[in-house]
């Protein structure tokens, strides 16, 4: 068996990938480190829970003190980082949080694992530390020879972690891999990112804010794709090597909520175009050819069927999202384990 460390698992893609691992490859035995912090929901892993080979612990991946002692007591063979401040709208509030978590975390996790002498360390990345790509050439793509050239505070708190993990490589020559991927979409993801928020508020028959013109554009990967790939570089990435994600799925801001609304069968008078973001990136486009070539890795959903898959799961799992807006889900730890 392989002890695995999943850190951010009751976040979005992190619980996608440990429902993965639970399903398709039985060689993993799981730990979940989640702080649980607003964007954390344990009852995303309700299922999870009743499996013998996974077990959740509640910490902050920026303690060194207790990530220590759990890396001790554990022993982990294998790492992925998922763990991070994920919203580029709340880094531009405050962005201090996402120093702490996304780049001092990250230096914890390096240092336990090279002290514990994991084998494998994988930083879990986003293509926006490319920066943005211009609406207009669109032969244009993010390979992983691109210069990093951040634009938010998110963006540079990732960039920093993916450099700092690339220097224990070269360091140290620690075993580790970064993988920047596009946007993703799908089940549990959290109703502040674009696609949820604005399926939600549409079922709600709430005004969806489109920033800007809505014309900027994203690359969108439905996270179960992501899921494989980041298991493929787990298993067979090269060491010190970044891999980018992304299945060619550009979509303009508006396009997606047109396509959403169209699923509902709700007006287009529910569009309100709104302030744009400030630093706004305008496009973003990976180019997959390197995880493709060395590792086999394609896409298997393309947009439009992982959109409609999407829109049904909110529509089937209405609880999950209403009660992460009326804040319900909050408790649900101290619940779950104030007696425990
Ligand atoms: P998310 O916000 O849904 O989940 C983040 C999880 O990390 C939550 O469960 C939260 O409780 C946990 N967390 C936050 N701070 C923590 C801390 N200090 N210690 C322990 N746990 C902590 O994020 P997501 O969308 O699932 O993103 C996961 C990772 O993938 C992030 O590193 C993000 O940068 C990256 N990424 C996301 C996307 C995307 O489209 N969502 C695309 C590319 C890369
Ligand atoms: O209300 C909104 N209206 C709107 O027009 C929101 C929340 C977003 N937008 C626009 C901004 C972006 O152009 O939609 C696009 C997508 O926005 P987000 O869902 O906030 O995602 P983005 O900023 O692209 O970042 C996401 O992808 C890369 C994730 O949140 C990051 O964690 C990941 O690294």
């Amino acid at each position: 068996m392989i002890k695995l460390l999943v850190t951010g698992g009751a976040g979005f893609i992190g619980s996608n990938f440990i429902y993965y691992l639970l399903e398709n490859k039985p060689e993993y035995d799981i730990v979940c480190l989640d702080k649980l912090t607003y964007a954390g929901n344990l009852k995303t892993l309700d299922e999870a829970l009743k499996s013998d080979r996974f077990r959740f612990v509640r910490g902050d991946i920026a303690d060194r003190e207790f990530v220590d002692a759990l890396f001790k007591e554990e022993k982990f063979d294998k790492v992925v980082n998922f763990a991070a401040e994920s919203h580029v709208d709340r880094s531009i509030e405050s962005p201090e949080v996402f120093l702490r978590t996304n780049v001092m975390g990250t230096a914890s996790l390096l240092d336990a694992s090279r002290k514990y002498g994991v084998e494998r360390y994988h930083q879990v990345s986003t293509d926006e530390v490319y920066g943005d790509l211009p609406l207009e050439a669109k032969d244009l793509f993010f390979t992983e020879e691109t210069p990093i050239h951040t634009s938010s505070p998110y963006s540079a708190s990732k960039a920093s972690a993916d450099l700092l993990t690339l220097a224990y490589f070269r360091t140290y020559g620690m075993n580790v891999t970064v993988s920047r991927c596009s946007n993703n979409y799908g089940p549990y993801h959290f109703p502040e990112k674009l696609i949820p928020l604005m399926i939600s508020r549409a079922l709600n028959d709430e005004s969806l804010p489109v920033y800007g013109n809505g014309l900027n554009v994203r690359d969108w990967l439905y996270v179960e794709d992501h899921c494989k790939a980041i298991e493929m570089i787990l298993d067979k990435g090269r060491a010190g090597e970044v891999y980018n994600i992304g299945g060619h799925n550009e979509r303009t801001n508006i396009e997606v909520v047109r396509t959403i609304l169209r699923q509902l069968g709700k007006p287009e008078s529910l569009i309100t175009y709104v302030k744009d973001r400030a630093g706004h990136d305008l496009r973003y486009a990976i180019d997959p050819a390197k995880i493709s070539r060395e590792l086999g890795w394609t896409p298997e959903t393309d947009f439009d069927s992982g959109i409609k898959k999407t829109v049904e799961w909110y529509l089937n799992n209405r609880k999950w999202w209403e009660d992460i807006i009326s804040g319900e889900y909050a408790d649900y730890y101290e619940k779950m384990y104030s007696n425990k």
